[in-house]
């Protein structure tokens, strides 16, 4: 039987990421994607675009859910991304609650920041909200700045010793007790690791690849979206993060080519058909 995810994100117009890379990525891994959009904005807030508009989608959001509700429709796994408000990630919490059952794959991808900054709108009650969230999470994905963020943990957003890698799981760990993926961290110079920890089982894994450029916005969407797809497609954990960035890494080395992709994003589309792997 064909699968169903929840994605729990905003439609970004322009400018690859949330919901336009979900969809696409989700789909050829061969689930179906249904949207609940957090809001609708021009483009995404990071710099690039200027001045961007945007529509906060909670009210929205309750009426669709409740139709979904009422539908009774069963989702194999749920998952979110960018949420515009402390408010609507208190609703989500909720929803989340509801809507799935034991067997629901609940992913949280804590969107809060990157390169060792907040995005733009959001503040210390948008921190907190996501913290709890992330309670609920079998699967959670921050970059280094998130985790920082979330852990009240320092750093610039880009390097961490190993030491400090291993710390910050552990703080995670007190907010997620399941599974935990931080991104993008330069623990060696030239190189980028997505450190993992299977808070259960009380195992630390790592994965480094070499560093490809500066960052493409986007990433994390797509990595997250990749992610959630392969596990939910049965592979194990470990091998669902490696396919996931390898096929992150491919499409961010075809963009490294591409002067546009620093703000356009990420070049995942000509990867899709092998996103599965041999
Ligand atoms: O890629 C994360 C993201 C998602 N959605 C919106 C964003 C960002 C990051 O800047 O602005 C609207």
């Amino acid at each position: 039987m064909q699968k169903r995810i929840l994605a729990i994100n905003d439609i970004s117009c322009m400018g690859k990421c949330s919901l336009t890379v979900a969809l696409p990525i989700i789909s050829s891994v061969g689930h179906e994607c249904v949207i609940l959009p957090t809001a609708l904005l021009s483009t995404h807030t990071a710099q690039g675009f200027g001045d961007f508009v945007s529509f906060n989608m909670t009210d929205q959001m309750k009426q669709i859910a409740d139709h979904f509700e009422r539908l009774d429709t069963r989702f194999d796994a749920i998952y979110s991304g960018y949420i515009v408000s402390p408010d609507q990630a208190d609703y989500i919490y909720e929803l989340v609650n509801k809507l799935a059952d034991n067997d629901t794959l609940v992913v949280v991808d804590p969107v809060l920041g990157d390169n060792g900054r907040l995005y733009r709108g959001f503040a210390e009650k948008n921190i907190t909200a996501i913290k709890r969230l992330c309670s609920v999470a079998d699967v959670i994905t921050p970059n280094l700045t998130e985790a920082s963020l979330l852990t009240g943990i320092e750093s610039d957003g880009v390097h961490m010793t190993r030491e400090g890698v291993d710390h910050l799981l552990d703080a995670l760990s007190t907010l997620c007790k399941k599974k935990i993926v931080i991104t993008g961290i330069e623990i060696n110079d030239g190189e980028l690791t997505t450190a993992v920890m299977d808070v259960e089982r009380g195992e630390t894994a790592l994965y480094t690849r070499p560093k490809i450029s500066g960052s493409v916005h986007g990433s994390g969407d797509v990595f997250a979206s990749a992610l959630t797809a392969l596990y939910l497609d049965g592979t194990s954990f470990d091998t669902a993060v490696e396919k996931a960035l390898d096929f992150t890494l491919s499409a961010i080395a075809d963009s490294a080519e591409d002067d546009d992709s620093r703000w356009y994003g990420v070049n995942f589309e000509k990867y899709l058909s092998g996103i599965k792997g041999i």
